[in-house]
């Protein structure tokens, strides 16, 4: 333990053992010995310089380059027991058939919380059926569409296979409630080859009706990898059944070109009225200066607000939280590529919730990144980790340095005490370190109450760790609350 600590703390590991990017696996997959759960009687919480390898509870993949915890889903009770849970998104994940194997046809798999009152072992899946099909490519809660009560949710294939179309991509709706396995409830199929349908994705009651919309953007790149327009479909609560994404009940688009309008959406009640509107952003748009759009009941893109520099961009992630706890949610902005600092240390800006936010935006708090190149901003999440009812903000940097440990990245803690404008995240107390080289952590992560205990857990995704030498393997650790 004491080694893998060090490894965290960056200074004491001479680069040669550090994997590299070039190297090949040194040993085959099946020797793989999975993180299955919890660990330690111990309750780890995050402070300062925290390990990710100290956490409590830990899962990972099962091959070379599955991608497990590249992203997921937490914050929400979906299969109906009272405790949040998390959906994991593994999209390199190999899938065995019965007569050939599928690499990465990918998988979504759920951990129930209250499975972690027994050995923490993971529960139902969603697999994908075909090469490169990338199941768990993105992975979302969406509260609840079908109004049986229980919180549904989303689930991204960026590489599927429609008709003739490789990579159309889908999204794929999975009701909440118990059960052994993850059911597609309805199927909703990109129309282009290298659309990239569910490249973001977003549920939000924003009519108040009690039925979760559902947001689902495509159109975002095309086969060269560079931005498009993009779209944004929405379904409005209810059933739903297998469709083409394009006969969605709207779709929106902002008209401006290779704008990647869609790239990130947050859900939240920005004006404090008690009903959620949807931010949607567009990195790319203004000459990449970047555009920032909020669509409520009419789902009009009528409002919307610019970035700060160009080629910061923001919005690359957005998220909403109450930080200050008025009861109006905060727009949480990452633009990873500004300059304020130093040469894309980062930013994250706070925008302030309240009756006047459709009004003009109000910077709340800005935090800048640490360093050069540290893309404070690549990840965010919120969540009440402490139990005093206000959110605290989670701000991933992906490309940290510490020592000779080069983008192990680093997730970022902060509170409504910590928020001024102009903040360095170095002054921040809490924050928690990628193991190695190039695990990236930072991009992936959420807070959900697993334990019941009444203050959120938070959830790391570290899609690109390593395990027993193989590469990118995966892994997702848990640090409860209760700071
Ligand atoms: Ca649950
Ligand atoms: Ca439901
Ligand atoms: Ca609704
Ligand atoms: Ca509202």
């Amino acid at each position: 333990m004491i080694l893998l600590m060090l490894a965290c703390s960056g200074d004491a590991v001479p680069p040669e053992s550090q994997p590299s990017d070039s190297a090949s696996e040194s040993r085959p997959d099946s020797e793989i010995e999975q993180l299955t759960g919890c660990s330690s009687d111990e309750r780890v919480t995050v402070g300062t310089d925290t390990c990710v390898l100290e956490a409590t509870c830990s899962w990972s993949g099962s091959v070379s380059r599955a991608y497990f915890g590249n992203n997921l889903a937490t914050g929400q009770d979906v299969d109906g027991d009272g405790r949040d849970d998390v959906l994991i998104g593994a999209p390199g994940t190999m899938v065995y058939g019965d007569t050939e194997a599928f690499s990465a046809a990918g998988e979504a798999v759920l951990l129930s919380g209250a499975s972690l009152d027994g050995d923490g072992a993971l529960g139902a899946n969603l697999l994908g059926g075909e090469v490169n099909q990338y199941m768990g490519s993105a992975t979302a809660f969406v509260g609840d569409v079908d109004g049986d009560g229980v919180s549904d949710m989303l689930i991204g294939a960026m590489g599927s296979t429609v008709g003739a179309l490789d990579d159309a991509g889908a999204a794929i709706l999975v009701l909440g409630g118990p059960g052994e396995t993850l059911t597609a409830s309805a199927t909703w199929t990109g129309g282009d080859a290298f659309g990239r349908a569910a490249w973001a994705m977003t549920g939000a009651d924003i009519d108040g009706d009690g039925l979760s919309e559902v947001f689902i953007t495509d159109g975002i790149k095309d086969e060269e990898d560079d931005y498009l327009e993009g779209r944004v479909h929405v379904w409005m609560g209810g059933m739903h059944s297998d469709a083409p994404l394009a006969d969605a009940d709207v779709v929106l688009s902002s008209g401006a070109s290779r704008s990647g309008f869609g790239q990130a959406m947050a859900s939240g009640d920005f004006d404090g009225d008690g009903v959620d509107e949807v931010a949607i952003s567009s990195p790319y748009a203004a000459s990449y200066t970047g555009q920032t759009w909020v669509v409520g009941q009419d789902l009009a893109l009528s409002f919307s607000f610019l970035g700060e520099e160009t080629y910061e961009i923001p919005g690359w992630k957005l998220a909403a939280g109450d930080l200050d706890g008025d009861g109006a949610d905060e727009l949480i902005l990452g633009a990873p590529l500004n300059d304020t600092a130093d040469d894309a240390a980062g930013q994250v800006r706070v925008y302030a919730g309240g009756a006047s936010f459709f009004d003009e935006p109000t910077l709340a708090g800005s935090f800048n990144g640490e360093r050069h190149d540290f893309q404070l901003g690549s990840g965010l999440a919120t969540g009440d980790l402490d139990g005093d009812g206000d959110d605290e903000l989670l701000m991933g940097s992906v490309n940290t340095y510490e020592g000779f440990v080069t983008k192990g990245g680093r997730i970022y803690v902060a509170g409504a005490e910590d928020l001024g404008v102009g903040v360095s995240a170095a002054t921040l107390s809490r924050n928690v370190n990628g193991a190695s080289v190039k695990d990236y952590i930072g991009a992936s992560m959420g807070v959900g109450d697993l334990d019941g205990d009444g203050t959120g857990d938070l959830v790391i995704g570290a899609g690109y760790e390593n395990l027993d030498g193989a590469y990118d393997v995966g892994a997702v650790h848990l640090f409860f609350g209760g700071i």
